[in-house]
């Protein structure tokens, strides 16, 4: 097996020391930033997403595969921002306002990462206002709510109301997912767009951010 590949293999493991060594060691043997990334982080973590979305895996072994790929992703961070290669494309992400959970929201902001895109976390609770700030700010392609109360849906909707009073509602897709969500709701809300689980909002950003 190439060291690209036992990489691939350690993320699927979630072996993170083995994933940090592996990517120092694809990076001696010449592999570029870009490479390592394709064909040995996100080649790992595309396996964990099929098996998860399977129900083949569960939560705690997607959360340890993606602390390896984390680990992966550490080694090459300094070398992506220093060669000028650029991400696929930037993400705010929070949980909806009044909503503390932040499972599933963390799940898709590391299959996100896994599949190169920088996200910024605005963690749970998470006012419509704080939305409109980070818009205004980092001007990022997409932003993505989370919600898992019933009671904070309608939240989701303020959000997207809050960008269209700050005339930013142009400037950036808005996607939203939680167990209660639905793509019927997202469309009465005015969302892009909405995804079932991490690994068809990373589809569908990629798809809207193009
Ligand atoms: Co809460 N809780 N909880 N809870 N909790 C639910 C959601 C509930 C369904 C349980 C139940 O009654 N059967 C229920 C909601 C009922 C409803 O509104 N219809 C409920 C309740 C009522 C409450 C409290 C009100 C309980 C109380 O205090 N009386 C309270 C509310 C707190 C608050 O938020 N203000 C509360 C608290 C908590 C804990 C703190 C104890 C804990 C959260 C810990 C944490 O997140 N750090 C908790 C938990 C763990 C759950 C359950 C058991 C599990 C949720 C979870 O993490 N699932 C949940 C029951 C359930 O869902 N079956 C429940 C795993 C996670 C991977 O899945 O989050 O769905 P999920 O994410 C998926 C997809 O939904 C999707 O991708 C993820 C991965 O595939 N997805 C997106 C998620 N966000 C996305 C965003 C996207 C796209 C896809 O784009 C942006």
């Amino acid at each position: 097996m190439s060291v690209l590949e036992n990489l691939a293999q350690a993320i699927i493991a979630g072996d993170a020391m083995a994933a940090k060594s592996l990517t120092e060691a694809a990076l001696q043997e010449g592999a570029t930033p870009s490479t390592v990334i394709k064909e040995g982080l996100i080649a790992g973590m595309d396996v964990i997403s099929r098996r998860f979305k399977a129900r083949e895996i569960f939560v705690p072994e997607v959360l340890i595969a993606a602390r390896a790929m984390h680990s992966g992703l550490d080694v090459l961070k300094p070398l992506l921002a220093s060669s000028g290669q650029k991400a696929a494309g930037q993400v705010v992400m929070g949980s909806a306002k009044g909503d503390l959970h932040d499972i599933g929201k963390n799940l898709v902001i590391m299959m996100l990462e896994g599949a190169g895109f920088e996200v910024t976390d605005l963690g749970v609770d998470v006012a419509p206002e704080r939305f409109v700030q980070a818009v205004q700010e980092q001007k990022p392609h997409a932003i993505g709510i989370s919600s898992l109360l019933t009671t904070t849906m309608p939240a989701m909707g303020k959000t997207i109301e809050a960008l269209a009073a700050a005339n930013v509602r142009d400037q950036v897709k808005v996607v939203i997912g939680g167990a209660p969500v639905t793509q019927r709701y997202a469309d009465e809300i005015g969302a892009d767009g909405y995804a079932p689980d991490a690994s068809a909002a990373v589809e569908l950003i990629k798809n809207l951010v193009g």
